[in-house]
């Protein structure tokens, strides 16, 4: 079975990740790991924060000599920014005039804080801003970097890309192109979409919404390439990789919804328009002629390229706020300016495509042995081959029937 838990503060010391159940003598590439820590601090609209950040995490358990042991994977990442907030975020006792520094009182709507405040009992509503924060998603990124790996050694490509920011829907159909094609066109684009001719029109709307004091949302797209048929389960509620997926997605800060393949739209559709026809080829094994479902039948993978989508809100902190009250006095306040992003969708691309694959890796590990890396690799392989004519159905007797 395979765990993770993060933990760590906005502006504390730290941020930590354990990833406990992978496999032994797996080949992880940290640079790897970094470059898409790098990829989450960029995107049009970040703020400032970014700009003190060379988010980079030290390893200090579960790998030797570039290969997994086996043992909990232990991934931490140091907020350069701490040095800045040693005081307020002193894990020591601290002065009561220390205390009074940085306070939030005038809770943020859309936020965590007052409902954190009120549930955990808070006299300062940081101790809720500072665990709320996205920046919990550098750890998404770092775990579910070791699981996109994972799959990579696998041949299963995950890729994430912005499809909509700020009202502003890309045009280009992101089946037309080659996964490798994907990557390379969104690591070039500032916004994170496939769509090149979006890019200035949603540029333009993000600065506007800075100059207003306002943000932005939008909905991100992941897909998954090559996954085979056959993760997930039907046969009970918690199994099901689309039940699974959805709630890893909006498990993503901001994030309010999710869909798979054409998704809301089926709604207004008759059910011959909605299904995937099956087919069968000798060189493919079965595959459907189409991919409305999005890859997912029954809560399981069917082996299509797996697309799932997930709309983000935009940022609560406002630079120009909304009424809020002090939670004290309850005099109308305005909410408290946090600095912020005025938008941070293209950096949630990489962060739903790392939260995929750490679904997906998880679903990968369940189904197959998995102790030593190379078992893994062969039991994949094994089962890959056996999809493109299963031995089950060639028994003669049953042929025609
Ligand atoms: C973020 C770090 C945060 C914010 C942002 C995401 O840093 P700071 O609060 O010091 O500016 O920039 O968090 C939010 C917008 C939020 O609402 O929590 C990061 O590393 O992604």
């Amino acid at each position: 079975m395979l765990r993770f838990i993060t933990a760590g503060e906005s502006h504390g010391p730290a941020l930590t990740t354990i990833i406990e159940g992978l496999p032994a003598n797996m080949p992880l590439d940290i640079d790897a790991i970094n470059a898409n820590l790098a990829r989450r601090q960029q995107g049009y609209g970040r703020g400032n924060r970014m700009k003190i950040e060379t988010d980079q995490i030290t390893v200090t358990s579960g790998l030797r000599h570039g290969l997994t042991l086996g043992s909990p994977l232990t991934l931490t990442l140091e907020n350069k920014d701490y040095r800045n907030w040693a005081k307020v975020m002193d894990p020591a006792p601290v002065a009561d005039k220390v205390k009074q520094q940085r306070t939030v009182h005038h809770p943020r709507p859309g936020h965590a804080d007052l409902v954190g405040g009120l549930k955990y009992g808070f006299k300062d509503l940081r101790n809720v801003l500072e665990r709320s924060s996205a920046r919990e998603t550098t750890m998404r990124v770092a775990l579910g970097s070791v699981m996109e790996q994972l799959l990579q050694h696998l041949d299963i490509d995950v890729i994430g890309y912005v499809a909509a920011l700020g009202g502003i829907h890309g045009e280009v159909n992101p089946a037309d192109y080659q996964p490798d094609q994907l990557r390379d066109i969104i690591d070039q684009s500032e916004v994170k979409m496939i769509d090149p001719d979006k890019a200035q029109a949603i540029k333009d709307r993000i600065d506007q919404a800075k100059r207003d004091g306002d943000t932005l949302g939008g909905i991100v797209e992941v897909r998954a390439y090559n996954v085979p048929a056959g993760l997930g389960s039907y046969v009970q509620w918690d199994r099901k990789l689309d039940g699974r997926l959805a709630q890893a997605m909006v498990s993503i800060n901001a994030f309010k919804g999710v869909e798979f393949g054409d998704g809301f739209k089926v709604a207004d559709r008759p059910g011959s328009q909605v299904m995937d026809e099956i087919a069968y080829a000798a060189d493919r094994g079965f595959y459907h002629k189409s991919d409305h479902l999005g890859g997912i039948e029954g809560g399981m993978s069917n082996g299509d390229t797996i697309i799932v989508r997930g709309v983000k809100k935009p940022i609560p902190t406002l630079y120009k706020p909304l009424d809020s009250v002090n939670i004290y006095s309850k005099e109308v306040y305005q909410a408290n300016i946090e600095r912020s992003d005025t938008t941070a969708v293209p950096a949630a691309t990489i962060i739903a495509q790392t939260v995929v694959a750490t679904e997906l890796a998880q679903a990968v590990l369940e189904k197959f042995p998995h102790d030593n890396f190379n078992d893994l690799k062969a039991a994949v392989a094994d089962y890959r081959a056996d999809l493109k004519d299963p031995a089950i159905w060639q028994s003669a007797d049953q042929a025609g029937k």
